[in-house]
């Protein structure tokens, strides 16, 4: 078995020691971290199978969500706690939150990472978010940009729910508006409204960067 293939197994496996222990030897190779976050996602994906089988419970969806996260941490992707504080207010400003109903919120974090290392200041504003809450933190932080994750099917109807009250509040034309997650592709997320959809986390935060500081500009 390949090393990538022992690293998949240790999260499909729940073996958090050996997990760590494997992604030390993958840093030492050299292995950059958006192959690590592939690899994690195929061993999570092969939990998700195991617990649709009834083989794994939640307790198991719950252990596999501590054990990506504190691999992440210990490549030193994620830095919790000082998101939003870091930059200064006057930094431009984008809101980010997992859509209402659903509480995954990995991939919204290691989104707002990424961001948040590019200079951009991220407001969290958690998971279950209503869109209300999305509404009402336009009007208090004025951010340029706006982005929703889901991962469960139904959540692409609580994008489109969000969508609707921020039009129907007169605040869409003041922001640009990003999807992503499980629950979404490209077609859907021009159906719902929003500007763009992206699967790649590198793409999807180059994009934010652009729209924010193209807007900056004007
Ligand atoms: C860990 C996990 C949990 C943990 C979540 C912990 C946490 N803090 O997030 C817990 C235990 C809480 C959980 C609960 C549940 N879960 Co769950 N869970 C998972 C699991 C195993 C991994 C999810 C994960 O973190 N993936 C890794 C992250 C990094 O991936 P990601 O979120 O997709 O993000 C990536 C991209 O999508 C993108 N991205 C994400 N958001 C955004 C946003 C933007 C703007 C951009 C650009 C990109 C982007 O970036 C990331 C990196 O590429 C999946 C299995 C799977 N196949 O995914 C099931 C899974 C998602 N869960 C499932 C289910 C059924 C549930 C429960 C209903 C179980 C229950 N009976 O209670 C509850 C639902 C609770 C709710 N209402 O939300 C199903 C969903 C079925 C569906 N499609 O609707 C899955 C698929 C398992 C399965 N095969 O049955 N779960």
């Amino acid at each position: 078995m390949t090393l990538n293939e022992q690293f998949v197994k240790a999260i499909e496996d729940l073996d958090e020691d050996k997990a760590l222990e494997l992604t030390d030897q993958l840093m030492q190779n050299g292995v950059n971290w958006m192959v690590i976050l592939d690899l994690l996602q195929t061993g999570v994906k092969l939990v998700g199978n195991r617990y649709e089988e009834g083989e794994y419970f939640i307790a198991d969806l719950i252990m596999s969500g501590i054990i990506f996260r504190s691999v992440i941490e210990h490549y030193g992707v994620i830095v919790p706690g000082i998101l939003d504080i870091s930059l200064s207010s006057d930094t431009p400003c984008m809101v980010m939150g997992t859509v209402e109903g659903d509480v995954h919120d990995i991939g919204k974090d290691i989104f707002i990472s990424l961001l948040a290392a590019q200079g951009i200041r991220v407001i969290d504003l958690g998971t279950d978010t209503s869109p209300k809450v999305f509404a009402d933190s336009i009007r208090t932080y004025a951010p340029k940009v706006v982005g929703m994750s889901g991962i469960m099917n139904f959540a692409v109807s609580s994008m489109k729910r969000t969508i609707d009250l921020i039009c129907q509040e007169g605040l869409r034309d003041q922001i640009k508006i990003i999807v992503g997650g499980c629950c979404i592709t490209a077609e859907m997320a021009e159906n719902i409204g929003a500007d763009a959809y992206s699967g790649d986390l590198l793409d999807g935060s180059a994009l934010c960067k652009k729209w924010i500081f193209e807007t900056e500009a004007d």
